[in-house]
C-alpha cells in the first residue's frame, strides 16, 4: 500500500535530500551529497524524476563538464527524468542584494548570463519549466530599493530570456515562485498574487507562470489552497513546491503533510480533481536533527503522505453522503452562471425574491466539514 511509482510523477529538488542541514544558528550536520547517489536512491524510492540548480550539480565534483556527464549517465541508468531545472542566484555573496534586481548593474549582468547557461543545460535535459525563485530579490530598508525600478529590470530579466528560449525554440516555460520574505527581510513577488500582476506586465505573459510553494504562502498567514485555485483559474499552475509549515514564522520547509495536514488534504484533493498534470513536486528539508538515512524516511514520507491523501479524497469525493451534503450545501451550485443565456441585468427585476426568507436558508458546511474532517481522521 502506498508504494509511490514513477507513474505517480513525484519529482524532488536535489537541494532537498542533498541539504547538509547548515542553517543561520548552525554549521552543517550532514556532510555532502553526491547528486549520482540522490539519483539512484530517488529511483530505488520510486520518484519519477529530479529538479536543480546549476550549482546543486557541483556538490562533490567540481568540474561542471564532469559533473554533469555523472548526472547524465545517472539518469540514462535509472531512466529518471528532469522536468524542471533552476538557476542559484542566492548563496554566492555576489548576489547578497539580489540577481535580477540587485542595484549593482555588473551583478545583473552576470545573473542572466548564469541563467542563460543552466537554460541551455536545462534543454540539453529535457526540462520544461524554468523556476525563478527570487530569494534575494528584496530588502531590508525602504530607503535601500526603488521598488519601481526594481520590478522594471525584473521584467526587463524575464523578457530576455523568454527572447532567449524563443530564439532557440527551447520547449521551455518560466515559473516565478513568490516567496514573502527570508533570506530577504521583504522579497519583491511576495505572494501568488503579486506575481500574477506581475506576470500580466511582461512582453510573453504566455511564457510565464507561477511555481507556489506550501510554506511560503502560509509563511503570510494565506490559504494556500485559495492560492493554487486561483493559479489554476488564471492557467498559470505551471509547476508547485510541495511541503509542510506551521502557519507565519520561518520558512520551516517541512515534509508534505507535516503542517497543516488539513490543508495538505485539500490541497490533494483540488490537484487531483482540478485537472493539474504537472509533477508533484517536492521542495522540502529533511530537518537538521535527521543522520543520513533519515534523509531517505523523509523522501518516503513526502511521497507516501501524497498517496495516503489522494485515496482519501478519492473516497472523499464518490461517498455518497458527502455527494448530498456538496448538494445541500449548494457548492455545485457555484458554478451555474447568475445570469441565463440571453438575460440581461434588465431581467433581474422579474425575480421573485424574498431576502428575509433566503436569509433564513442554511449552508449546513459544517456537516460538509465534518464529513471532509472524517474522511482525514480514516473513520469514513
Ligand atoms: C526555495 O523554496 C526555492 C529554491 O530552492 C529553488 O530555487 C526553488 C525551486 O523549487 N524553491
Ligand atoms: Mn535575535
Ligand atoms: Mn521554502
Ligand atoms: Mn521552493
Amino acid at each position: 500500500m502506498y508504494e509511490p511509482t514513477p507513474d505517480d510523477r513525484f519529482t524532488f529538488g536535489l537541494w532537498t535530500v542533498g541539504w547538509q542541514a547548515r542553517d543561520p544558528f548552525g554549521d552543517a550536520a550532514r556532510a555532502p551529497l553526491d547528486p549520482v547517489e540522490s539519483v539512484h536512491r530517488l529511483a530505488e524510492l520510486g520518484a519519477y524524476g529530479v529538479t536543480f540548480h546549476d550549482d546543486d550539480l557541483l556538490a562533490v565534483e567540481p568540474d561542471r563538464d564532469r559533473a554533469v556527464a555523472a548526472f547524465r549517465k545517472a539518469l540514462a541508468e535509472t531512466g529518471m527524468k528532469v522536468p524542471m531545472a533552476t538557476t542559484n542566484l542566492f548563496t554566492h555573496p555576489v548576489f547578497r542584494d539580489g540577481a535580477f534586481t540587485s542595484n549593482d548593474r555588473d551583478v545583473r549582468r552576470y545573473a542572466l548570463r548564469k541563467v542563460t547557461r543552466n537554460l541551455d543545460l536545462a534543454a540539453s535535459l529535457g526540462a520544461s519549466t524554468y523556476v525563478c525563485w527570487g530569494g534575494r530579490e528584496g530588502a531590508e530598508s525602504d530607503a535601500a530599493k526603488d521598488v519601481r525600478a526594481a520590478l522594471a529590470r525584473y521584467k526587463e530579466a524575464l523578457d530576455l530570456l523568454c527572447d532567449y528560449v524563443r530564439e532557440r525554440g527551447y520547449g521551455i516555460r518560466f515559473a516565478i515562485e513568490p516567496k514573502l520574505n527570508e533570506p530577504r527581510g521583504d522579497i519583491l513577488l511576495p505572494t501568488i498574487g503579486h506575481a500574477l500582476a506581475f506576470i500580466g506586465e511582461l512582453e510573453h505573459p504566455e511564457m510565464v507562470g507561477l511555481n507556489p510553494e506550501v510554506g511560503h504562502e502560509q509563511m503570510a498567514g494565506l490559504n494556500f489552497v485559495h492560492g493554487i485555485a486561483q493559479a489554476m483559474w488564471h492557467g498559470k499552475l505551471f509547476h508547485i513546491d510541495l511541503n509542510g509549515q506551521h502557519g507565519p514564522r520561518f520558512d520551516q520547509d517541512l515534509v508534505f503533510g507535516h503542517g497543516d495536514v488539513t490543508s495538505a488534504f485539500f490541497l490533494v484533493d483540488l490537484l487531483e480533481h482540478g485537472g493539474y498534470d504537472g509533477p508533484r513536486h517536492f521542495d522540502f528539508k529533511p530537518l537538521r536533527t535527521e543522520d543520513p538515512s533519515d534523509v531517505w524516511v523523509s523522501a518516503t514520507a513526502n511521497m507516501r503522505t501524497y498517496l495516503i491523501l489522494r485515496e482519501k479524497a478519492r473516497n472523499y469525493r464518490s461517498d455518497p453522503e458527502v455527494r448530498e451534503a456538496l448538494r445541500a450545501s449548494r457548492v455545485e451550485e457555484l458554478g451555474l452562471p447568475t445570469l441565463n443565456r440571453g438575460e440581461t441585468l434588465a431581467d433581474l427585476a422579474g425575480d421573485d425574491f424574498d431576502p428575509e426568507a433566503a436569509a433564513r436558508r442554511g449552508y449546513h458546511f459544517t456537516h460538509l466539514n465534518q464529513l471532509a474532517l472524517e474522511h482525514l481522521l480514516g473513520v469514513r
